[in-house]
């Protein structure tokens, strides 16, 4: 890598070594490369300042924060992020809120941002951008000449051709894409949907080495299946659940869930379906507790309010239909639990219901499979729709609208003999391993390195900026 490495994404982490997941690893990347990364600032303004602001002090490298002000948050963050292209790309067409504000909104916080990580940015450094906050922003830095190398890592599912007509026309999802150098998906799966997003484009045409050629544009789309930090994920589900009075609250069948409360996540059907086991069980004396754990995200979202009230209406049902005066079937909590704690309830619990709509990869899967005891480990029930489901073939896959299926797949988990429970855990361990998220981030720049020797955006400003 010749420049230094500018990591771009919504959220930039306040705590000088960030825990957990992704921005554990981008910190951890930086940390080895040096660079910059760059993301909002948590605090609206009134009137946003046009330069970037240094933040903290860490080791190794700097992080930079861009303002919003409540117009920019409203429009650009809930407006066309989060109730349209969240939406979108969850298969969730009848959710998207059109609004020719949230637009403008969405292009003037990537122009403006484009503005101002050109004042940081050399012409021969790398900018690693994440995720559907930012398809523009290629495009813009290009049009303010920009020539460095420009990476794009979407987390969330690449939409299918048919669901893109729910995008206002200004939405031009092919067009910002290929101002990439390499754009990065979840799954092999995500890759098909982009190419076909591609080959539906007039003059857009699939090169010999793989890549798109589009108008003077070489664009490599490739899939990269992000991972989770496997040691730390072992090392903290291995330690002892020292809250006595959690672990004696914790029945011996314990089903467990985590997801941020949001509609992709498919909780309202595993409800469902934990209902319907309850029903079907023959033995009446047996007593398995859901323990849900949901914290509560973008509540300013009107789908995410309903979703709240659709779920404590049926954890409700579930409950008054089985309850007894000493058991409890769903626990369901609405607020963030701590990490530690988190991995330590995984490995107690005999099953993992992971059961989204649509997902990116979901990393819950991997965390739970890592959290596993290797000489008694539960079991995996995973949507076929989530992108982990690719990788994880051994764990119990299951359809999340069929509700009967999912309740048989939990007596099946529940009943499942060790034999059977370690050949799947080992199969499922196997492949977390293999794609752990270093091995994310080291084969994604490996790839954005090289991903093209020399070539001139000179001609890019005057089309890229004529439907700004
Ligand atoms: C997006 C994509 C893709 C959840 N509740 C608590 C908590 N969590 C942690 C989990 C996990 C993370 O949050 C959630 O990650 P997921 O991957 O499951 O889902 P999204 O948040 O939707 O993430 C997704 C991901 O990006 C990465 O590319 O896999 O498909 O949608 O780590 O453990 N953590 C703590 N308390 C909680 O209550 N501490």
């Amino acid at each position: 890598m010749s420049g230094q490495l500018i990591v771009v994404s919504n959220r930039i982490p306040t705590a000088a070594t960030p825990s957990g997941g992704l921005v554990y690893a981008l910190h951890e990347t930086l940390r080895k490369t040096g660079g910059i990364w760059i993301g909002s600032d948590p605090d609206l303004r009134p009137h946003a300042s046009k330069s970037l602001k240094e933040i903290g002090d860490q080791s190794n490298y700097r992080r930079l924060a861009f303002e919003l002000t409540q117009e920019d948050y409203d429009t650009f963050y809930l407006g066309f992020a989060n109730s349209v292209l969240w939406p979108v790309c969850h298969r969730r067409g009848d959710l998207v809120q059109i609004s020719r504000r949230y637009e403008k909104g969405y292009r003037r916080v990537n122009r403006h941002l484009a503005e101002q990580i050109m004042k940081v940015a050399e012409p021969d450094d790398l900018i690693w951008v994440h995720d559907y906050h930012f398809f523009p922003l290629a495009l813009e830095l290009r049009a303010l000449g920009f020539t460095g190398k420009l990476g794009f890592f979407l987390h969330i599912p690449f939409p299918a051709l048919g669901d893109l007509g729910a995008l206002p026309p200004t939405a031009d999802l092919a067009r910002w894409l290929a101002a990439f150098d390499l754009v990065g998906l979840q799954t092999r799966s995500d890759v098909a949907r982009c190419l076909e997003l591609f080959r539906s484009e007039f003059g857009a045409e699939l090169m010999n080495d793989g890549k798109i050629k589009y108008g003077e544009q070489r664009i490599a789309v490739r899939s990269f299946p992000i991972g989770i930090d496997v040691e730390a994920f072992v090392d903290a589900a291995s330690q002892e659940l020292d809250d006595t009075g959690i672990a004696r609250a914790l029945p011996r069948e314990l089903v467990i869930g985590v997801d941020r409360l949001d509609y992709s996540k498919g909780l309202p059907n595993r409800f469902r379906a934990f209902g319907r086991f309850l029903e079907m069980r023959t033995d009446k004396s047996r007593r398995p507790s859901l323990l849900q754990i949901a914290p509560p995200t973008r509540e300013e979202v009107s789908a995410y309010r309903d979703i709240r009230h659709e779920l404590e209406e049926l954890s409700g049902r579930v409950n008054g239909e089985n309850a007894d005066l000493d058991w409890t079937p769903v626990r369901y909590i609405h607020r963030n639990i701590d990490r530690n704690v988190l991995a330590k309830l995984f490995r107690k619990a005999r099953v993992g219901l992971v059961t989204p709509f649509a997902d990116g990869m979901n990393l819950v899967a991997k965390e739970y499979i890592a959290a596993q005891d290797p000489d008694d480990p539960g079991v995996l029930v995973l949507s076929r729709m989530a992108g982990a489901a690719e990788e994880m073939t051994q764990a119990l896959q299951v359809n999340p609208y069929d509700i009967e299926e999912m309740s048989e797949a939990l007596a099946r988990a529940l009943d499942m003999p060790l034999d059977e429970r370690k050949r799947r855990y080992a199969s499922c361990m196997e492949r977390v391993k293999a794609t752990d998220v270093a091995h994310w981030s080291e084969t994604y720049l490996k790839a954005l390195s090289a991903s093209r020797d020399k070539m001139s955006w000179s001609n890019f400003n005057a089309e890229a900026r004529s439907d700004a």
